[in-house]
């Protein structure tokens, strides 16, 4: 299996997370992407390729311009107020305020464009986002000829909307995928997000269309982050309307549950007989994960790598979260050893 990753995703490293109203080391830190990298290589891949160049005309078929402008000048506009720290959302637009107007001040663009307020923008942040799409798009690209490749994005993607970035994410990497394969000519993609929580930002790009089929197991939205999207009678709408499938599951939840949640996605994917797959690999399901409340152990990875092998499908994994940072490396290998035995 190919893998695509690339050292740019070090320039996104902010000073601080807004955690319990104290600002903690992020959970989403760089040494994650060496703990993967390191596991891969010690199982023994060894297709590593930097991605190529960042392909904007894919990019804006999933972001609007104007966010891609404000992801490019965020940095410069806050130095340029004179702020000191990383640039971080203070104010958003709530209910019966003015959602359609983008101010002029960076921290009017900032609580515009924010859905959440733990991820800051630092000076490399936008070269490091580039870089993790760009990873994306390769891996996609690959697959055109290969069964299968990884993207190793850093940062992850999933909460990122058309024009909203967020749980720790700037341009939404699986989408970019799903909308590699659509441009390559697929007529059905299938995006299935197995991170621990919710890809709001995948549901929202893709809730109204028929030719991509949103599948996403997660903590419940009552307890988990983003809190406000992910509830199971969320199906799509006008024509996406049968093709978004929520499976919100509550605290301390096991691989058992879990694995039918995943089963019962799985075949709703092989009716829909697509001609390609794009999973968001989170692995912050794990039992010590940090900042969730699933119980999967690290073999179950492997369990459920082999399910996601048996659809036979082409397939792209996009790197995703997972802050158990020591297992980070062993369950996302885990799962790519399993899809891959399972084609064996
Ligand atoms: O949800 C959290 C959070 C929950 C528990 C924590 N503990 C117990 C230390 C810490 C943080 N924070 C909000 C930001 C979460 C972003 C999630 C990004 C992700 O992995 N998406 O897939
Ligand atoms: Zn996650």
């Amino acid at each position: 299996m190919k893998v695509y990753s690339s050292e740019k995703h070090a320039l996104h490293f902010p000073k601080g997370e807004l955690y319990g109203g104290e600002l903690v080391r992020p959970f989403e830190c760089p040494e994650r992407w060496d703990y993967v990298m390191d596991r891969l290589s010690d199982r023994g891949y060894e297709d590593f390729s930097e991605p190529d160049e960042f392909d904007v005309d894919l990019v804006q078929r999933v972001h609007t311009p104007d966010f891609l402008e404000f992801l490019e000048t965020a940095w410069d506009l806050w130095k340029a107020e004179g702020m000191k720290g990383d640039a971080i959302a203070a104010v958003m637009p709530t209910r019966r305020m003015q959602q359609n107007r983008v101010p002029n001040h960076i921290d009017g663009k900032l609580g515009y464009y924010a859905m959440a307020i733990e991820t800051a923008i630092t000076s490399g942040t936008w070269e490091a986002a580039k870089s993790a799409a760009a990873c994306a798009i390769s891996a996609q690209n690959a697959v055109d000829t290969d069964q299968s490749a990884f993207a190793l994005c850093r940062p992850p993607g999933h909460h990122a909307a058309k024009d909203l970035f967020g749980g720790y994410c700037f341009l939404n990497n699986a989408a970019i995928a799903v909308e590699g394969f659509v441009r390559s000519g697929a007529g059905r993609v299938a995006l299935l997000d197995v991170d621990f929580h919710h890809g709001n930002g995948s549901q929202d790009i893709f809730y109204d269309r028929d030719d991509v089929l949103f599948c996403s197991l997660h903590g419940q939205p009552e307890d988990a982050f983003p809190h406000f999207l992910g509830y199971s009678d969320e199906n799509g709408s006008g024509n996406g309307e049968g093709y978004n499938w929520n499976y919100p599951m509550p605290p301390n939840t096991e691989f058992s549950v879990w694995f039918d949640a995943m089963q019962d996605a799985c075949r709703k994917i092989s009716d829909y007989s697509p001609d390609a797959l794009v999973v968001s690999l989170g692995v912050d399901t794990f039992k010590d994960d940090p900042i969730s409340f699933f119980k999967l152990e690290s073999d179950d990875f492997t369990r459920y790598g082999e399910a996601i092998g048996r659809l036979d499908l082409p397939t792209v994994f996009i790197m995703e979260g997972g802050y158990a940072v020591s297992e980070i490396g062993l369950n996302t290998v885990n799962v790519l050893d399993g899809f891959l035995s399972a084609g064996s």
